[in-house]
């Protein structure tokens, strides 16, 4: 038997058993805290097969060279876009806080091509397409027609039929201009776009918008070769079914998205039915945020646990910093990032957006 045997330690790894087909398998052991163990052992010749899906989710550091099966960045978001270096995804936002070795990383198992675009920048795979957009001007109704329809352009050109997760960053989201909020402005601005393209209506993406601090644009869109399956909250309202008051034109995207072995969940507040809960109180509307994550993981059929999430928190006031790290340290979340951020409705204090793998 030609058995072959790798040991890798991942730092804030996810923990996993996998079975590999008849002949391989993976463990992986918690050392300490943060530390794991990995112990491929392969009586085949795919030594590293553990990457499994399509497109994986991690905070960890593979070391390149400890597997055969080659890993590609698809996404690698960078916290504190000051220091944003060529090819990673910049997040402008202040980062008040964050779990140790925490790192968004967005993994797929074929060649990820970088290039820059007249209107962005572009990431392709043979099964998935990245794109990011930084445009300059403060117009927000003109930005968001823009960017949303030089996207779908884009993925349409390119084959890509499915649009499954979307971030949109802009400033003053909640400053009104010319009788709206701006908000209100980007939600008649990406319906409009998304009706003029049929083929990415069947289903709404996984989304976020948030307001950032520091006057900068920064739009996101993560589109695939092959369908995701939505999926819904039963203590929320469906956001495309808010009443109008929320936004003249509803908020296209749905709670959360299963694609590829991941759970992405939307943006996620302190929202029942459609109401802001718990005005006022941090504590409170954190909590009730984590709830509806939790509901959205027992409604869906494959399981996953509110520990093994990749949190990211976006925060309005960065004095209630103490607050929320209290509640990150009663709560069973293990990893996150809190942003400093402004929430799309005024009385949101908090929000949060995940990713599990299943
Ligand atoms: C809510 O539940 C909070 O318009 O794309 C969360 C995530 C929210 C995404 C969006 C809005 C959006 O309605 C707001």
């Amino acid at each position: 038997m030609n058995a072959h045997v790798q040991i890798v330690v991942i730092k804030g790894g996810i923990l996993r058993y996998q079975e590999q087909g008849l002949n391989s398998f993976v463990v992986i052991c918690p050392l300490k805290r943060w530390s794991w163990l990995v112990l491929f052992c392969d009586f085949g010749d795919n030594v590293g097969s553990f990457i499994h899906a399509l497109l994986t989710l991690s905070y960890l550091s593979v070391n390149p060279n400890s597997s055969e099966k080659k890993v590609f960045e698809l996404m690698c978001f960078d916290f504190d876009s000051n220091q944003s270096s060529a090819e990673k995804m910049p997040v402008p936002f202040e980062v008040l806080a964050q779990s140790a070795a925490y790192q968004e990383l967005w993994i797929t198992d074929s060649k990820v091509t970088f290039s820059e675009l007249a209107f962005g920048q572009q990431w392709v795979s043979d099964d998935f397409l990245v794109i990011l957009m930084t445009p300059e001007s403060s117009d927000i109704e003109a930005i968001s027609r823009q960017v949303y329809q030089q996207a779908l352009s884009q993925a349409r050109l390119l084959g890509f039929k499915s649009l499954i997760r979307t971030w949109n960053f802009f400033p003053r989201i909640n400053d009104h201009e010319n009788g709206l909020e701006r908000y209100q402005h980007f939600c008649v601005a990406r319906q409009d776009v998304l009706n003029h393209f049929p083929e990415f209506q069947a289903q709404n993406p996984a989304a976020t918008a948030i307001g950032t601090h520091r006057e900068e644009n920064n739009f996101v869109f993560l589109f695939a070769k092959t369908k995701g399956k939505g999926l819904e909250n039963n203590r929320q309202m469906s956001a495309w079914e808010y009443p109008p008051h929320y936004a003249p034109k509803q908020p296209r995207f749905a709670r959360a998205m299963w694609h590829s072995g991941l759970l992405i969940c939307s943006g996620t507040a302190s929202v029942v039915g459609h109401e802001t809960h718990h005005k006022g109180d941090v504590v409170k509307q954190f909590n009730e945020s984590v709830l509806n994550v939790q509901t959205l993981l027992e409604q869906s059929e494959d399981k996953v646990e509110i520990h093994q999430g990749v949190f990211r928190f976006y925060l309005r006031n960065p004095d209630d910093i103490p607050q929320v790290l209290t509640c990150l340290a009663e709560s069973k979340i293990n990893h996150y990032v809190v942003l400093a951020a402004d929430v799309c409705r005024e009385d949101l204090l908090i929000e949060c957006e995940a990713v599990f793998q299943k």
